[in-house]
C-alpha cells in the first residue's frame, strides 16, 4: 500500500481549494433544493470493483504492448486494486477470473485482508484452451456438439463456484464465445439448447445464497452467430434457469446506437438486472475507459437504475471489466471508477419530482432540459470530499504518481512478455 504520509501531503495542497469548491457547489445546489450532504453520503456508500484482469496491459488482437511493473499474478494485481481503492475509496471488490487467477483461497483470503478488499463476481473460461485440458473449446464449450466438451466447461464452472465459496464471493458471470463463423455451421436452436442444459446443471450447482449472471456479447469471437448475442436471449436464459439466475449488462457488448438504458429499465421490470461491466466503446466491445467516448450514456444508465432503485429485490454487483492497452492500468482503473461514480451522483440529483411533472404534462422539452441540468452539474468537489472523508486522496492520479508506485513494482516485478487476455 501507499504511504499515508503521501496521501495527505498531496491533500494538504487541496484542501484550501475543495473547501471553497465544496461550499460553492453546496451554495448552489441548496438553490435548487438540493443537499449536497446527501450527495456526498451517496457518493461515499457506492462502490465498483475491479476486474483483475484490468491490472495488467491489455491488448488487441494484432498485439499487446506490455508496461512496466506488470502484475506477476493475483498477489500483485491484489496489491495494485488495493492500491487503487486505498487512493479512490471507491472499489472495495476484486472480482477474480479463473483459472487465471487460479491460487490457495487461504492465500486470497489473506491478501483480501491486508488490502482491505472483498470478492465480487467470480468469472469462469471456456474461451481458451488450458495446457492441462482433455477437450478443446475451438468449437464451443457450454454449447458444443461434443458431451464431453460440455460436461468439461460444466465442471470447469462448478470449480470456479467452489473456488468462490471459500473466498466469499456471492456470483458467478459466465460468459462463452461460443457461436458459428458460418451460416449453416451450427444449429442455431439445437446450440441453443445445448448451452440451456448446460447451464441447467451450472445452476444446480450454485450454493442458496449464489446468483449466477448471463453476459451476452453480440459477437466475437464468432463473427456470424454468437449463442448469447443479446438481451433478449440473456433473459430467456435467466428466466429458464430460475430465481438465482440474471442477466449482467457489459455496456460494450451491444450493437452500436443500441439504446441499453432501456434494456437496462426492462431487465429491471423483469426482476434479472443482477449487474454490469462498465466500460465505454466508440465501435464495438472496445472496452475503453468508462465515460471517455459517450459520458451521457453513462449518466442516462445511471438515471435509469436511480429512478428504480427503490424497486422490491433489486441487488446490482458493478464490476469495471476494460482493456487498457496504451494507459497505466492503476491510473484507467482509477478514473474510470471515479468517473462511474460521477454518473451516479449526477442521476442522483436528478430532481424526479419536477421531472415527473414534467412527464405529466408531456412537456418533452422540460423534461430533458432537467436531465441536463443534472448532467451539466460539475460535482467533482462531492467526489473530492467523500475519497478525503474517507482518508483517500483528493486528485488519486496525483498522489499516486507521487508516490512512485509504478516505478518501485517494477524494480520487482520482472517485465512482461506480449500476450495474454484482456478483452472479455
Ligand atoms: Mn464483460
Amino acid at each position: 500500500m501507499i504511504n499515508r504520509d503521501i496521501i495527505e501531503a498531496d491533500n494538504a495542497a487541496r484542501q484550501t481549494d475543495l473547501a471553497a469548491d465544496y461550499d460553492a457547489l453546496g451554495a448552489r445546489l441548496s438553490r435548487r433544493g438540493v443537499d449536497i450532504e446527501t450527495l456526498t453520503a451517496r457518493a461515499m456508500g457506492f462502490g465498483v470493483a475491479i476486474p483483475s484482469w484490468g491490472t495488467g496491459t491489455g491488448g488487441t488482437r494484432f498485439a499487446r504492448f506490455p508496461g512496466a511493473g506488470e502484475p506477476r499474478g493475483i498477489m500483485d494485481k491484489m496489491d495494485d486494486c488495493g492500491v487503487i481503492h486505498q487512493l479512490t475509496a471507491a472499489t472495495p471488490k476484486v472480482s477474480l477470473h479463473i483459472p487465471w487467477d487460479r491460487t490457495d483461497p487461504a492465500l486470497l483470503l489473506e491478501k483480501a485482508e491486508a488490502t482491505g478488499l472483498g470478492f465480487d463476481a467470480m468469472n469462469s473460461n471456456t474461451f481458451q484452451d488450458q495446457p492441462d485440458q482433455a477437450h478443446s473449446y475451438k468449437f464451443g464449450s457450454l454449447s458444443h456438439t461434443d458431451a464431453a466438451t460440455r460436461a468439461q466447461a460444466v465442471e470447469h464452472n462448478l470449480d470456479c463456484i467452489e473456488i468462490g465459496r471459500a473466498i466469499g464471493s456471492k456470483a458467478l458471470t459466465v460468459w462463452i464465445g461460443d457461436g458459428s463463423n458460418f451460416p449453416g455451421q451450427t444449429s442455431l436452436s439445437r446450440q441453443f439448447d445445448r448451452y440451456l442444459e448446460a447451464m441447467g446443471q451450472v445452476y444446480a450447482g450454485l450454493p442458496e445464497d449464489w446468483r449466477l449472471f448471463s453476459e451476452h456479447k453480440i459477437y466475437e469471437p464468432a463473427f456470424y452467430s454468437t449463442v448469447v448475442q443479446d438481451w433478449g436471449t440473456s433473459l430467456m436464459i435467466a428466466q429458464e434457469l430460475g430465481p438465482k439466475a440474471q442477466c449482467l449488462v457489459d455496456l460494450g457488448h451491444h450493437a452500436p446506437n443500441v439504446n441499453i438504458e432501456m434494456i437496462v429499465s426492462r431487465l429491471i421490470r423483469a426482476g434479472k438486472l443482477g449487474g454490469f461491466h462498465f466500460n465505454d466503446s466508440k465501435y464495438g466491445d472496445d472496452d475503453l475507459d468508462a465515460g471517455t467516448i459517450e459520458p451521457f450514456r453513462l449518466f442516462l444508465v445511471f438515471n435509469e437504475l436511480v429512478e428504480l432503485e427503490d424497486t422490491p429485490g433489486i441487488d446490482l454487483s458493478h464490476m469495471i471489466d476494460q482493456s487498457h492497452n496504451v494507459t497505466d492500468p492503476m491510473e484507467s482503473l482509477m478514473i474510470s471508477a471515479c468517473e462511474i461514480q460521477r454518473a451516479y451522483v449526477q442521476a442522483s440529483l436528478v430532481d424526479r419530482t419536477v421531472l415527473e411533472g414534467y412527464r405529466s404534462d408531456n412537456d418533452a422539452l422540460m423534461a430533458a432540459a432537467t436531465l441536463r441540468a443534472a448532467f451539466r452539474t460539475d460535482v467533482e468537489p462531492i467526489l473530492q470530499m467523500a475519497r478525503q472523508r474517507q482518508g483517500a486522496a483528493i486528485d488519486p492520479i496525483a498522489a499516486f504518481r507521487a508516490s512512485g508506485w509504478r516505478a518501485q513494482v517494477a524494480a520487482v516485478r520482472p517485465a512482461s512478455a506480449g500476450g495474454g487476455g484482456g478483452i472479455v
